[in-house]
């Protein structure tokens, strides 16, 4: 045999692969695609048989992208050498259909017909004379996207005989918001800093790049909107639009789309202009040649997204304009180059309405059917910020006319932050599939995303990234299956929690059922846990001020009263909650009929927004049998218990996991157990104040007095909004 240079040099990269992944304790880097080998010799067998062999039609960066991930995982999980034999009859068989008509001959008209643009057909073709693995799509994204899936196949161990999968994206722009400063810090981000190294772009490109887009792409993400809302004009300087081209160039191979977020002021900060009033000429020239600018560097750029009269950011309010104002003339500047504007409902006024809750609702309506082509309103699930339990926002449902993406947070500012097990599947798929009732019953929310609802073409999904410089990237390690489930929501909303955790659990840690069924089980009851020990019944926002980590309920003193806790319990000697009926603040009537008729009534309100809805006597006899206060001790105390029991299901895994992992999140674990306690003594020992009962004497007392909880101070929480 004649040993080449070149088959040496593979052979050793080979053997290096192999090793490196068999040494290593698990950090967590990998995600999910880890790609371990496939221990069961008659299965690695069976897939090696059909798998040994690419052959791709055509070139292109991204088929390039879906070339190397084939290779990569099929090298590690097969632990053979995968060649690029020019073999069409054997093996993956990969195209754009449409380039070349011996590839399309494999696909039926019917299939060709049902793709859609970034979906995907995979199928096997077994004859006498062939043995293949069909990977076809419309465009080169497809085709990774098939690949992708191809490898998440044998990764849960499934049979790849008789192939037929077929998958359309539901929603066109799947995307991640980074809340990432220009100085490298993350508002809310509890995993690091920011992966993004302003200083050192454009010339150094960090690796994480580039597996960041491969973790993205294979969940669907195809975008990233690299900057905070919170805006810095800074990113429109020619330098920054540099370092932001070197970003895009490593996310074009994946399918990956970069934006940015646009502060309205900076044709004042960045054009040295007196005003960024939408109407005036010289504003919407220096925002035309401004994106002019960023399409010369990114031909592919998308777009912006505008955070504008919220919070004390700038916007067109400022100089009596509306957001139709504004977004329309930043849409306008981006049209010409088939850019979008992603403009953000969450508004409220600096003058304190009677209910924040109510205000979007109250500013976006009127202008419904009003944007731009290309102007999606960007709306937080719900109303108010994104707890861990909320009604859908009334805005669902209201804009027929007006294309409506949904804002997720995937980082976990007020569901535990950096350390509690909080399966967010479980709260999105709630949102999604809650019924606006907008077009009579089953008019869900994915149907307003997805478009279908009101026949709409633009169509979009943001998640507030969680990714920092941590190794395992988001910090906890259960905050990769709040990534990986958001990614898998964006493609299709229509998915169930259990499955997207079972195949999380099966790419992360296993497929033996062993450990399988019981992390499915604890992300499965994670999200109700921690709504019991934080904010039952349909309480929200009291969390510690500013950092929001921990309780808060006595949090008074804030130079907006909507920024209070005691502003939405309302508790007082009579009762706790929010009266938002007819009778109170008129919220519940932004709703539609039927969603009003379910929670108008105290006594036929369902108990997880009882609170929400109606403030209720502390004695008032629930459908539980229990008295309020009881039933809230009771909530509590269960959540507290349930912590505990999360941390005694993750023991009992010991003997599975890597011990390192193991231990990671053992030790997280423990302070949800802590926390969870800490959340349940404090907001009981505070409402006691109120309700003047007994915790119930088989319950647990509170460890400590209230003025104990209410001493504590954490000045250098992390994930602060920095000020500027
Ligand atoms: O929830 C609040 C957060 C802010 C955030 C804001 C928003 C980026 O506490 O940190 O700012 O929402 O969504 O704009």
């Amino acid at each position: 045999m004649i040993i080449t240079q070149k088959s040496l040099v593979k052979t050793l990269l080979f053997c290096l692969i192999i090793s490196i992944n068999s040494l290593k304790a698990e950090d967590g880097y990998r995600l999910w695609l880890k790609y371990d080998k496939i221990e069961n010799d008659q299965l690695r067998k069976s897939y090696e048989k059909k798998l040994t062999n690419i052959y791709f039609y055509g070139t292109s960066p991204v088929l390039e992208s879906a070339k190397k991930e084939l290779n990569i995982g099929l090298t590690r999980m097969l632990g053979a050498e995968i060649a690029d034999l020019k073999e069409k009859k054997k093996g993956i068989v990969a195209g754009v259909i449409g380039q070349s008509s011996e590839f399309d001959q494999l696909i039926s008209d019917h299939d060709k017909s049902n793709l859609k643009s970034e979906g995907f057909l995979l199928i096997s073709k077994e004859s006498k004379s062939s043995n293949q693995i069909i990977i076809a799509a419309k465009d080169d994204i497809g085709v990774l996207y098939g690949s992708f899936r191809l490898l998440k196949l044998l990764q849960m161990h499934e049979s790849i005989d008789e192939l037929h999968i077929m998958e359309n994206p539901k929603i066109k722009l799947r995307l991640l918001n980074h809340w990432d400063n220009l100085d490298g810090t993350v508002e809310r981000g509890y995993a690091g800093f920011s992966i993004w190294n302003w200083h050192q772009l454009p010339e150094y490109i960090d690796p994480r790049y580039i597996d960041y887009a491969r973790a993205n792409a294979s969940i669907g993400i195809n975008g990233a909107v690299v900057t905070n809302v919170n805006a810095n004009a800074l990113i429109f300087r020619a330098d920054y639009i540099e370092k932001a081209k070197a970003l895009a160039d490593v996310f074009r191979s994946y399918g990956i789309k970069l934006y940015l977020t646009a502060r309205f002021s900076s044709p004042i900060e960045q054009g040295g202009l007196k005003t960024a009033d939408p109407l005036d000429p010289q504003v919407q020239k220096w925002w035309n040649e401004k994106v002019a600018e960023i399409y010369k560097s990114i031909p592919d750029f998308g777009g912006f997204v505008v955070k504008a009269n919220s919070e004390g950011q700038p916007g067109p309010q400022q100089y009596n304009r509306n957001h139709e104002d504004g977004a329309n003339m930043l849409a306008d500047a981006l049209a010409p180059f088939g850019g979008i504007v992603m403009w953000r409902a969450f508004v409220y006024s600096s003058e304190e309405p009677a209910d924040r809750s109510k205000q979007a609702y109250d500013e976006f309506v009127p202008h419904d059917g009003k944007f731009r082509k290309n102007v999606l309103i960007q709306v937080k699930n719900g109303p108010i910020d994104f707890m861990p339990r909320e009604p859908i926002h009334p805005l669902f449902g209201a804009m027929p006319q007006t294309s409506l993406m949904m804002e997720f947070q995937i980082t976990k500012e007020y569901l535990g932050q950096g350390t509690h097990l909080v399966g967010l599947s479980k709260m999105f798929e709630e949102v999604l599939k809650t019924d606006t009732y907008a077009k009579g019953e089953g008019s869900i929310v994915a149907k307003v995303i997805d478009g279908s609802l009101d026949n709409r073409e633009l169509t979009g999904i943001a998640g507030v990234s969680n990714i920092g410089t941590a190794r395992n990237w988001t910090g906890n390690f259960f905050g990769q299956a709040d990534w990986y489930a958001y990614g898998r929501l964006a493609w299709d909303p229509y998915l169930n929690s259990e499955e997207i955790f079972n195949e999380w659990v099966k790419m992360t840690f296993s497929n033996d059922p062993k450990v399988l069924n019981p992390i499915v089980e604890m992300l499965s009851t994670s999200r109700e846990t921690c709504v019991k020990y934080m904010t039952p019944l349909g309480l929200h926002h009291i969390m510690g001020a500013n950092h929001h980590y921990g309780p808060g309920p006595w949090v008074s003193q804030m130079s907006r009263a909507d920024w209070t806790s005691v502003y939405y319990h309302k508790a007082d000697e009579k009762g706790i909650g929010f009266d938002r009926t007819k009778e109170g603040s008129q919220a519940l009537m932004q709703y539609q009929e039927e969603f009003i008729d379910l929670y108008k009534d105290m006594k036929t309100c369902p108990l997880e927004f009882l609170l929400w809805f109606h403030h209720v006597p502390w004695d008032y006899k629930l459908s539980t049998g229990n008295i309020l206060w009881d039933e809230l001790c009771f909530q509590y105390h269960q959540g507290s218990k349930e912590a505990n029991d999360l941390l005694i299901k993750w023991n009992t895994l010991e003997p599975f996991i890597d011990k390192e992992l193991f231990n990671n999140i053992k030790m997280h674990l423990r302070i949800q157990v802590k926390e969870a306690k800490w959340w349940r003594d404090a907001c009981l020992s505070y409402f006691q104040t109120f309700s003047k009962m007994e915790i119930p004497p088989q319950l647990e007392q509170p460890e400590h007095k209230l003025e104990y909880y209410q001493s504590l101070n954490f000045p250098y929480s992390p994930g602060i909004r920095p000020r500027w």
